[in-house]
């Protein structure tokens, strides 16, 4: 080949090369994907109603009495760790307004707790404890504050705007910053004991107090109803809806106001807005026990290792984030109930998703972009790259992908990933199995967003998947494609709940030969 040749087959590729898919709608910011990546933590509520046996503290309590003699951070962020979570999100403050770090901004703080002679500080030992094990850390500092004499009035706002500058500065990098929207009510306020009502779309001036945040920790993805980052998926369950988007238009409770936080149609966050306005993905928290604090009347009710591998597939697998609540008990730990649960949800999670049993099969696309498998190819579906995609032409919307395995293989779970660099851009799914010489419907779904899991309700075997996208707003950019193995555990009666996208009666008629089971 003369060089001349070779040098116009070089210049044709640049020119000729087919672009990158554009970008379908609003994107998720770098913060926003970094906390798509971390999918799970955890919330640790801990504080005075861990020794009043409450749930919200009015505000009147004495700091003396929280005192955690054997108080370990280790203990309680190696636990989330061994549950496969990727950091905790510590309650600085809780509504009763306690600070569990020794704050300028109040006298109600920790160093007025015996803990330590009131020298210590637990937000630290937690950052270390992350530090150490590898763990991010985020916070939440309630708005809500049932002790401080100045709630109510714009003295607060400064107070609560002074706190969150303590805590983006004092700690290192953080995560998340965590704004329950639980607003005003009764309270202790100075000894007042009297009811303030706020109004929850001006009074906290979000927009300056958020700002603080972003200016003191860019990184941090912020909390709240409506967001700005992050929103409430709307229950405390811990499950979005099987359509969610990570896409949201807030809506008011009440027409002629704009919604805010505390201030919102919440239940419009479990399955978000198609198209939304605003790239706000949903966050779904639930306590291991009933209660986000710890009562002993309740350690029999620790969720099991299978009711939150549940809940994951309801959450991580719906493209939002389980955040666990988690609450130490008196002495400043975890219960071993508690420990023993989450241990075993994270074991259950890695043998889960230990091997893609689709790694090393073929792959045949209906099409690929600009017909340029190497850059565009289904080939990218199995290398753990959740931004590297398969793309199709821009006129083709609705492709279809098989996937030959070339054996029977055993799965009961899907997994599917979009690059969400380019936006949410698919809307409808099937995927089919083919097994004695048949091609049947075995899931289906809309949303797929950054992480989307189809759990059967049994063991499958096939020797080919189909992979049908019966509906996307523009041509596609899939980035994952996986089949999985849940360990055997599935009783009966329980596994009709976990059916996503296809029906008991209807899994019934598909009578794929379900092999050897184990
Ligand atoms: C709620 C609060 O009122 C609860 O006490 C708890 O902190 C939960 C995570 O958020 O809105």
């Amino acid at each position: 080949m003369s060089k001349l040749f070779i040098l116009c087959l070089l210049i044709s590729s640049v020119v000729f090369a087919q672009e990158p898919p554009k970008p379908y709608g609003v994107l998720p910011t770098k913060g926003q994907l970094a906390w798509h990546e971390m999918e799970m933590y955890c919330l640790i509520h801990y504080g005075v109603d861990t020794y009043t046996d409450k749930e919200w503290g009015f505000g009147d309590e004495d700091p003396a009495l929280v005192n955690p003699v054997h108080f370990d951070a280790m203990q309680i962020v190696g636990a989330a760790r061994a549950g496969g979570f990727k950091g905790v999100v510590v309650v600085a403050k809780h509504h009763d307004g306690l600070c569990i770090w020794p704050t300028k901004t109040t006298e109600h703080n920790i160093s007025k707790s015996p803990w330590k002679n009131g020298k210590g500080d637990m937000v630290k030992e937690y950052q270390l404890a992350c530090n150490k094990l590898g763990m991010r850390l985020g916070l939440y500092c309630s708005p809500w504050d049932r002790n401080n004499a100045q709630y109510g009035t714009s003295a607060y706002v400064q107070i609560y705007r002074a706190q969150l500058k303590e805590l983006c500065t004092r700690y290192g990098p953080l995560f998340m910053s965590w704004h329950d929207g639980a607003n005003g009510g009764d309270g202790y306020y100075g000894g007042a004991r009297e009811v303030r009502k706020i109004d929850r779309t001006t009074y906290y001036g979000w927009d300056t107090t958020w700002g603080i945040v972003r200016q003191l920790q860019p990184a941090a993805a912020i909390f709240g109803d409506v967001g700005p980052d992050v929103r409430w998926v709307g229950n405390e369950e811990g499950h979005a809806e099987a359509t969610c988007w990570a896409t949201y238009t807030p809506e008011a409770p009440d027409e002629g106001r704009k919604p805010a936080n505390g201030y919102v149609k919440s239940s419009k966050g479990t399955e978000g807005t198609r198209n939304g306005i605003y790239w706000m993905p949903a966050e779904c928290d639930v306590p291991l026990r009933p209660g986000w604090f710890y009562h002993a009347s309740q350690n029999e009710q620790v969720k099991t290792p299978y009711q939150l591998l549940d809940l994951y597939c309801q959450s991580v697998g719906r493209g939002a984030s389980l955040d666990l609540g988690i609450a130490p008990n008196k002495d400043g730990v975890l219960d071993e109930r508690d420990v023993a649960s989450l241990r075993a949800f994270g074991d259950l999670l890695r043998q889960t998703f230990a091997v893609n049993l689709a790694k090393g099969a073929a792959f045949t696309a209906s099409n690929v972009r600009g017909k340029d498998p190497g850059r565009f190819g289904p080939a990218f579906l199995t290398d753990g790259d959740r931004y590297s995609y398969w793309a199709t032409d821009d006129a083709i919307h609705t492709p279809e992908l098989v996937v030959d395995m070339g054996k029977s293989t055993v799965f009961n779970v899907i997994r599917l990933r979009e690059n969400i660099k380019l936006g949410q851009r698919i809307s409808a799914f099937t995927i089919e199995a083919f097994a004695d010489g048949t091609w049947r419907k075995i899931g289906e779904g809309t949303s797929i967003g950054a992480n989307r899991l189809i759990r059967l309700p049994q063991q499958v075997a096939a020797s080919k998947v189909r992979l049908r996208i019966t509906g996307s707003a523009v041509c596609i950019a899939l980035s994952d494609f996986g089949l999985y193995r849940e360990p055997a555990h599935l009783a009966g009666s329980e596994v009709s709940t976990r059916l996503s996208g296809v029906s008991k009666a209807e899994w019934k008629d598909i009578s794929i030969d379900m092999g050897s089971v184990n």
